[in-house]
């Protein structure tokens, strides 16, 4: 494992099975074949001049045979800084139409067309217009993950990384309309005292870490470290007593620096792939086992292969909306 800007660069096919404490995750073994395609991917990456992009949530074996995982923050430059004429995006939907938009020169593939998002399914354009009809004056921000379409109607766009540096740039006399996610906004109402109106979608996957639960695995494991995702349903009764409040790449980053040995983290639990092949000498417990984004489980090995076999899936996004979409994003990119 090396580093590239801080984020982790794979190759090492490091198995995902922990099982530590009392709330596990399934060790994962994977399948035989698994090998051989990992050769046969590197060989097409090569041949199709790629470079492979992996979201911290994908499964353990995607990340391995990435040249890059991060979060949608990190993904997005790198995707802009890439001399590479193909970008495999193994991600959801949203992130890869974030990667299309950004570099209209290049052509960005992903494993499975079906590998959306529920949470940026929770709002539509059409809704984000009667919004701001009630709130003429309302700067409406947008987590990153929204479709294009969406984003298409918004002023700034956000991850969990920036969330409160672009909204501290925004004149504080103005009203803001937060969508999709409601325990992010609650949190980044929470932290910059402004007036935030709250969009109430949730991330299925994070809405389900459940605080009754956290407190019980915190009390089981007093010298862990408690990192919470400000997705998580617990967010709103849990930020005051976590130890840190902080994105997927937040995370990799404090542990990097914390001489702490143990974590509880409250994310999506493909994190944990990541954690645990940057530091074997840590343990780390998922808040909850049932945190898994079955979007991003669409996407395996074996379709990773098929795309970069047949060029497919092409994502791309229509020019009138992107030349709308990408005004959000850059400006964001610009503040952080
Ligand atoms: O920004 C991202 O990639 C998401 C969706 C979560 C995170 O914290 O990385």
């Amino acid at each position: 494992m090396s580093e590239t800007n801080g984020h982790a660069t794979n190759g090492n096919g490091h198995s995902n099975g922990h099982s530590n404490g009392s709330v596990t995750t399934t060790p994962t073994r994977e399948p035989a074949h698994y090998a051989l395609l990992k050769e046969k991917i590197a060989v097409l990456k090569q041949e199709r001049q790629a470079i492979i992009l992996a979201h911290n949530y994908q499964e353990g074996a995607i990340q391995d045979v990435a040249d890059f995982c991060g979060d949608s923050l990190g993904l997005a430059r790198m995707a802009q800084k890439t001399d590479a004429k193909v970008i495999l995006f193994c991600g959801v939907h949203f992130m890869a139409e974030t990667a299309a938009m950004l570099c209209p020169e290049k052509i960005v593939l992903i494993p499975d067309l079906n590998a959306g998002c529920s949470l940026a399914d929770m709002i539509i354009p059409e809704q984000i217009r009667a919004w701001r009809a009630k709130h003429p004056d309302g700067v409406v921000v947008c987590y990153v993950n929204t479709s294009a379409t969406v984003k298409a109607e918004c002023d700034y766009c956000v991850t969990s990384t920036n969330g409160i540096k672009v909204i501290e740039r925004i004149p504080a006399d103005k009203e803001i309309l937060f969508v999709p996610d409601y325990y992010l906004g609650s949190y980044l109402k929470a932290k910059t005292k402004r007036h935030i109106h709250l969009w109430k979608g949730y991330c299925p996957a994070h809405a389900a870490i459940l605080p009754e639960k956290v407190d019980r695995l915190r009390e089981a494991r007093p010298e862990a470290e408690f990192l919470l995702h400000p997705e998580c349903g617990c967010t709103t009764k849990q930020m005051d007593l976590a130890d840190q409040v902080l994105s997927t790449e937040g995370m990799v980053q404090y542990v990097n620096r914390s001489p702490a040995k143990e974590f509880i983290v409250a994310t999506e639990n493909g994190l944990l792939h990541r954690l645990r092949t940057q530091h074997p000498e840590k343990t780390f417990y998922p808040a909850s086992e049932y945190a898994t984004c079955h979007h991003m489980q669409r996407n395996t090995l074996e379709k990773a292969f098929m795309s970069l076999v047949n060029m497919q899936h092409v994502v791309t996004v229509e020019a009138t909306i992107a030349e709308r979409a990408v005004l959000p994003i850059r400006r964001m990119l610009d503040i952080v």
